[in-house]
């Protein structure tokens, strides 16, 4: 019997409602959800794939064990988690918080149960959290803590009601990243009033749209931003009043931006002094422009310098605080943590990395030191690791490095629904349910003024003997022993009517229950699973830890939330909004903002934008000194490009792919001559740490000199593999940026030449 039900697409950020068919355990049709408070209806080609998300060959059904002879075999859940748990307390005990790291923790869609696995980190007494956000993200939210006063204070861009949109390094047509891409991109180009810039060194997709594109030299946006800058500065295109109203320290900034040769940077970056001047001045002077950018600068050298530099040409235009500008947002889920490296907290700095002395950023560590804190010799080294919704030895720099690491490991444990890379390497492999046979809800809600939250209901039994993740940690946190399995008095409150008491009973058992016990505070969603879980309705168990977090979201933006259509007085309003989202199927708006709100959202004591960043600063100046030509590898290989059938490494069957099935190497046409090489040929990529054996696709739309390769390939599926090009064996750890550690996979130097025909090396691809 076929039913038609309301979920999210979990392929990326932007999570689309969706309204499925569902037929026998198979998704029979994909829709757009119209209800879908912020998607409304939108969705792109790669929504119509997810049935090969959730059937196929390699999904896990049943815990496994890996024996000394590397097989794996199946073992029950009490004897996998019993045994996990002993030996976790044991490294803890013996070689304490140090020895483990907790590695990913959510996926694109999944982040109820990072509310769960994090649980991990203090009952393993360690801090160590690594995810994929240290591989991107963390420079901006650096960036942010030093402006905005806190590192969850994080920018939104309006690009849907901005006369002047200038993209830097993001192709929203394939990555979206913003509200209903294709649509908003078409309005911005059908427009004549609107003007629509793009810094990028391919000709993307979006770039064929846009009134001005700035096809920059990789690796030069710091130079030809600083040099956007400059120009606003000589101008006077600066928003004066802005300045004096909003922030401090916008005179040093100024010192700094007035020394740069703006000539020569605009030179370096190669592209035209004209169009650069042009842009500066439209940004400047438009009525709302707002900037958006993505792995381009994030995955490239100056990877903080170019978060820093976005940010002040929409802060020193005063392009902030308004419709169709830059903007700080809400949050209901705390994805974000504030880890700010200089603060003490009981006359301690925060806790470090054993080899590298690296701090964390937003609460997170960077992927691209975990192999030297697993491999170093040290007493403190990293010795066991969970790995959940995460799968490094594909997607973070350095595959071998990787695979050393983490074969070296005393305990690896892999949380996932399917046998991955990362998987086949651990010692317990545990079956996860998907996302749609399961509680599921995403924290990637980041919008202003208006902000939305979806918690997608389980629309297929679990498969086999999977279990969903706050199952899974809160057994094993039992099992460890830092919570009890009964909570007697929780419980029985719980059973009091929860919904016609607006849950105010359980609320005030619970701060009272964890009042006299504190070492229970950081197990609260475990805590509110168990005992307010089972009285939800509809065996909304998982979502019970949502209650709380609406009630602080209620009691921070009341008035906000009161406009989103939301009733109740001090104490009921958190919890009526609790109630709408277990209701509403297709999702909520949690909150309706008046722009100059905005300002409650800055963390700095006086408000004001704190502009002058010294470490920054002294970045600025350095930028004159630096040189890039880098001879023994005469291309600049783009690892990890976003096109139209790649999704991180969501889908394992490559079946899923209508076209590019190879994720073949775009090659300029003048260099393809010189290689020797034609479309579909295949050809040897070398970079300094391996070599990997890709197709050739000849295209014009990439720079000569630039070459680029798709992210999301290279895996195994049902015993074959890799499929396509696993880039992260081209990428090194040392590869990043100083500062952050964050990658510079937009910049992989790399060497090229022809395979003859027939030839496959040993890393070549099977096809
Ligand atoms: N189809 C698809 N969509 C996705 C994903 C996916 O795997 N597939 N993944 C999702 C995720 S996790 C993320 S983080 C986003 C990322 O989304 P994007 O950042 O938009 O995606 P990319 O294609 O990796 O990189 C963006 C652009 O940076 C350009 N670029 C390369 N080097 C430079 C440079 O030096 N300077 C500048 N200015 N630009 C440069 C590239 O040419 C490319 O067009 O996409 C999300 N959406
Ligand atoms: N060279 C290069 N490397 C890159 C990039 C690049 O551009 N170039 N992009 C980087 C970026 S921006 C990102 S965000 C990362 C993404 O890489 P990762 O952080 O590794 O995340 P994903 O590929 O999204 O998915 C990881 C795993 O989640 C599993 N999964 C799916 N649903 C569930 C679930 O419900 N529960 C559990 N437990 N597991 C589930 C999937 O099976 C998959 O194995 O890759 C990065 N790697
Ligand atoms: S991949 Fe992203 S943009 Fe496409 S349907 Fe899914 S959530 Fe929406
Ligand atoms: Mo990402």
């Amino acid at each position: 019997m076929s039913r038609i039900e309301s979920t999210a697409c979990i392929l990326c950020s932007r999570n689309c409602g969706l309204q499925v068919e569902l037929d026998d355990g198979h998704f029979t049709r994909v829709r757009g959800d119209e209800a879908h408070p912020n998607s409304k209806g939108y969705l792109c080609q790669k929504a119509a794939r997810l049935e090969h998300y959730q059937n196929h060959a390699d999904r896990l059904q049943h815990p496994l064990k890996r024996m000394p002879d590397g097989r794996f075999e199946r073992v029950g859940w009490d004897e996998a988690l019993d045994d996990i748990a002993r030996r976790l307390v044991a490294i803890r005990d013996r070689h304490g918080g140090k020895a483990f790291a907790f590695v990913g923790g959510a996926g694109q869609g999944n982040h109820l149960g990072g509310a769960y696995s994090r649980q991990l980190l203090p009952a393993m007494r360690s801090k160590f959290a690594y995810n994929s956000l240290g591989q991107e993200k963390t420079g901006d939210f650096w960036v942010n803590g030093r402006l905005f006063g806190h590192q969850t204070c994080h920018t939104t861009e309006d690009v849907e009601h901005a006369d002047y949109v200038l993209f830097i390094g993001c192709n929203p047509f394939q990555s979206h990243g913003i509200p209903s891409a294709r649509d908003t991109l078409r309005a911005l180009r059908k427009d004549p009033q609107r003007t629509m810039v793009v810094v990028d060194p391919r000709r993307t997709e979006t770039a064929e749209q846009a009134d001005i594109h700035l096809q920059l030299r990789p690796g030069t946006d710091a130079q030809l931003l600083a040099a956007m800058l400059a120009i606003i500065v000589r101008d006077g295109l600066f928003d004066r009043e802005f300045l004096a109203r909003h922030s401090a320290g916008f005179d040093e900034v100024e010192r700094h931006l007035r020394a740069i040769p703006i000539e020569e940077y605009v030179r370096r970056a190669d592209v035209p002094l004209a169009d650069v001047e042009r842009v500066a001045r439209g940004f400047a002077t438009a009525r709302k422009a707002c900037v958006r950018v993505d792995l381009g600068t994030q995955h490239t050298l100056h990877t903080t310098l170019n978060a820093y530099l976005e940010k002040l040409l929409w802060l020193v235009t005063g392009q902030f605080g308004r419709a169709g500008t830059n903007n700080l947002h809400t949050h209901l889920l705390p994805i974000l943590g504030h880890t700010d490296e200089r603060v003490q907290i009981e006359g301690k700095l925060l806790p470090r990395t054993a080899h590298h002395r690296m701090h964390p950023i937003a609460g997170v560590f960077p992927p691209n030191i975990l192999p030297d804190e697993i491999l170093h010799a040290g007493e403190d080294r990293v010795r066991a690791v969970f790995v959940d919704s995460c799968n490094p030895l594909m997607t973070w720099a350095d595959t071998a490095a990787y695979e050393r690491a983490f074969g070296s490991l005393e305990l690896l444990v892999v949380v996932d629904v399917a046998m991955t890379e990362t998987a086949k390497l651990a010692h317990y492999v545990l079956p996860a349910a998907s996302q749609f046979e399961k509680w599921e809800a995403t924290g990637f809600n980041l919008e202003f003024p208006e902000n939305y939250f979806h918690l997608r209901h389980p629309l297929f039994e679990p498969l086999g003997e999977t279990l969903p993740e706050p199952e899974i940690y809160t057994r094993l946190l039992e099992k460890m022993g830092v919570i009890p399995r009964r909570f007697p008095v929780l419980s029985s409150v719980a059973r009091l009517e929860p919904e016609a008491s607006e849950y105010l009973p359980f609320m005030t058992a619970l701060v009272a229950t964890l009042a006299t016990h504190k070492r229970w505070v950081p197990y609260a969603a475990s805590i509110a699973y168990r005992t307010l879980g089972p009285a939800l309705p509809n065996a909304a168990a998982a979502a019970a830890f949502i209650l709380p977090l609406a009630m602080q979201y209620a009691s921070r933006h009341g008035t906000a939330v009161k406009r989103a259509g939301h009733r109740g007085g001090r104490l009921t309003l958190g919890s009526r909004l609790f109630k709408a989202i277990l209701e509403q199927r297709s999702g909520v708006v949690l909150s309706r903002h008046e722009y100059e709100e905005v300002w409650s959202l800055v963390r700095t004591p006086d408000q004001r934008i704190q502009l002058a960043i010294p470490e920054m600063l002294a970045e600025i100046d350095g930028l004159a000194s630096e040189s890039l030509a880098i001879e023994s590898y005469p291309f600049i290989l783009m690892a990890g490009e976003r096109r139209s059938y790649n999704a991180n490494q969501i889908f394992r069957d490559p079946a899923w792919r209508k076209v590019d099935k190879d994720g073949a190497m775009r090659v300029h046409p003048q260099d393809a001559d010189a290689l020797g090489v034609a479309d579909g040929d295949r050809a040897v990529v070398q970079s300094a740490s391996g070599e990997i054996d890709v197709s050739i696709e000849v295209d014009d739309s990439v720079r000569p000199g630039v070459v680029t390769l798709p992210h999301g390939y290279g895996g195994q599926f049902a015993g074959r593999g890799p499929i396509g090009p696993a880039v992260n064996r081209l990428t090194a750890s040392s590869h990043c940026d100083p500062f952050t550690r964050t990658p510079y996979h937009k910049y992989v130097p790399v060497r090229i030449r022809r395979q003859a025909p027939g030839a496959t090396g040993e890393s070549a691809t099977s096809r």
